[in-house]
């Protein structure tokens, strides 16, 4: 058993750290990639949520929106370019995830917004959300946090400094 222990730990590190970095999820028909947040100022009460997600069933699905316990409320939002400003506006029939297709829930597009948030993101937590579908029901997520400004590609872009003038 002295020689077996070690080999079995280094063994369970390796899976946990692999599935660390795939960080997918399954809801249903519905397939959710890389759910991710960015931190945020000290006295922020709005944050992002960003994900990937991909129809592999026969039905037509819709996410909804969720709920998270760091937050008061979360919701769909969508960013749009009015008068030539960004503009963020909630969506709350939600957004489509038609059959056979992958859906980006993204900065500069639709996203899940954190709304009266009870302590700041910071880089590195990894924050719980529930997700709400219309058919694949719900699922508990991890949103894995990147530092301020970042992107799911790691570097800033114009929709952060307009998420911080919601409300
Ligand atoms: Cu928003």
């Amino acid at each position: 058993m002295r020689h077996f222990f070690p080999t079995f730990a280094a063994s369970v590190l390796i899976l946990a750290a692999n599935s660390a970095l795939a960080h997918d999820y399954r809801a249903g028909d519905i397939e959710i990639g890389h759910p991710w947040t960015r931190a945020t100022p000290p006295m922020a009460k709005v944050g992002g949520g960003y994900l990937e997600l991909t129809n592999t069933g026969s039905v037509s699905d819709r996410i909804l929106g969720g709920k998270s316990p760091v937050a008061g409320r979360v919701e769909i939002h969508n960013m749009e370019m009015t008068d030539g400003i960004m503009k963020m506006r909630p969506v709350p029939e939600g957004v489509e995830i038609p059959v056979g297709e992958t859906v980006q829930l993204a900065p500069g597009g639709y996203h899940l917004m954190l709304l009266d948030l009870k302590q700041p993101i910071a880089a590195g937590d990894m924050v719980q959300v529930t997700l709400e579908f219309e058919h694949a029901g719900t699922i508990d997520v991890e949103l894995a946090a990147g530092p301020i400004g970042s992107t799911a590609t790691g570097h800033g872009d114009a929709a952060s400094s307009s998420h911080e003038g919601h409300e």
